[in-house]
């Protein structure tokens, strides 16, 4: 029993990350076919590390996927290998952008990351009426989570036709100050995309050194009451697609999934977290009308999820519960130092607990602590 616990804790603290691990082509599922899929969910936060490419060991692709200039991308991130559309795509309030880079390479399959990307894709942040906290913004990644892990964007009609890596991105801002500590997941799919296009973009950067750790809209702290957000990187390509982000909660907008379950959060009852290993059926939109400021915007959220809730036929694997309930802690974030002894579980728990409310600078070490540890 004990043993169990220790585990179901340890899958509790990873939850809160994710992995980019599947595309779609104007509304059809290709799977996860053209992903160089990466084999853990955490995140890259070392800004002279090559990971800041594809990501660490990521795997071979099983090929290119086919686009046309002009078609419909949606990229999708999860936190498990279970596509679930009632979870957020990733968790523990991992507020910041989402961004997508292209690259112009002689052979998809064989591209290294290395290459010259250009900006094709933001969605970064937006003010929320009455918020005093940039937590409680509209975000990238809150579009994405409440989307069940998608978020599109066009291909620029008139691309240079060729290989091309995709390198999708998210960065979550939860720990990150004026001196840096934001996280990167990032993911490349290798595409093939056909045409007549002439466009072959020139303002281009290469990873890791298009960042740095206190660079723009990265060594910056959401937790204060914000009037602007710088978006990290280069500027968006002329023809790239800037979405602003208008999600705050699940189902807040029609075709966002349900809000049958809440944000993963260490408080969860064990039996939620079991049925949230839906099978995604739901789909994106396909039918975004051509590019424009308004279209990008209305692209950020795919209309035609028909059913967010969790199939009859799905395998229940049940994923280990963020934390025994018996054992949870009533510690809050603000008071780390209780009295009484912990077991591991319990205080991973409350790690989560720090992770999603994270705001003070004493929760922030802890939970750097964590990482460490389950690295
Ligand atoms: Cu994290």
């Amino acid at each position: 029993m004990k043993t169990f616990a220790v585990v179901a804790g340890f899958a509790a603290a990873a939850n809160a990350h994710a992995t980019w691990q599947y595309l779609w082509k104007n509304g059809e599922d290709l799977g996860s076919t053209c992903v160089r899929k990466v084999p853990s969910n955490s995140p890259i936060e070392d800004y002279s590390s090559t990971a800041l490419q594809c990501n660490v060991n990521p795997a071979d692709a099983e090929g290119n996927c086919e686009f046309a200039a002009g078609d419909t991308v949606t990229i999708e991130m999860h936190q498990h290998d279970s596509r679930s559309s009632t979870e957020e795509g990733i968790g523990g309030a991992h507020w910041g952008p989402v961004l997508a880079y292209m690259a112009s390479v002689e052979d998809a399959a064989a591209a290294t990351g290395a290459e010259d990307f250009f900006k094709v894709y933001q969605n970064t942040w937006a003010k929320a009426p009455g918020s005093t906290q940039g937590d409680n913004d509209f975000w990238g990644t809150k579009d994405m989570n409440y989307n069940g892990g998608k978020l599109d964007f066009k291909i620029p009609a008139d691309l240079a036709p060729g290989d091309y890596l995709l390198r999708a991105e998210a960065i979550a801002l939860h720990a990150a100050s004026a001196s840096g500590g934001a996280q990167h997941y990032v993911a490349c799919y290798q595409l093939t995309v056909s045409g007549s296009g002439s466009l072959k973009p020139t303002d281009t950067v290469t990873f890791p050194s298009a960042y740095t750790k206190d660079g723009p809209g990265l060594g910056f702290s959401i937790h204060a009451p914000l009037d602007s957000y710088p978006a990290p990187g280069p500027a968006l390509i002329e023809g790239g697609a800037e979405a602003t982000p208008q999600l705050l909660t699940f189902g807040s907008i029609e075709g966002a999934p349900a809000a049958t379950a809440p944000p993963a959060t260490a408080t969860k009852p064990a039996s939620s977290a079991a049925s949230a290993t839906a099978v995604a059926s739901s789909a994106p939109a396909s039918s975004v009308p051509a590019s424009s400021t308004a279209a990008a915007q209305t692209s950020a959220a795919p209309s035609a999820q028909t059913s967010a809730a969790p199939s009859a036929t799905a395998t229940a694997v049940a994923e280990p519960a963020p934390s025994s309930s018996a054992a949870a802690p009533s510690a809050t974030p603000s008071s780390p130092a209780a009295e009484k002894e912990y077991t591991i579980a319990e205080f991973i728990a409350f790690l989560e607990e720090a992770d999603a409310a994270d705001s003070s600078a004493a929760s922030k070490k802890v939970r750097r602590h964590a990482r460490a540890f389950l690295a």
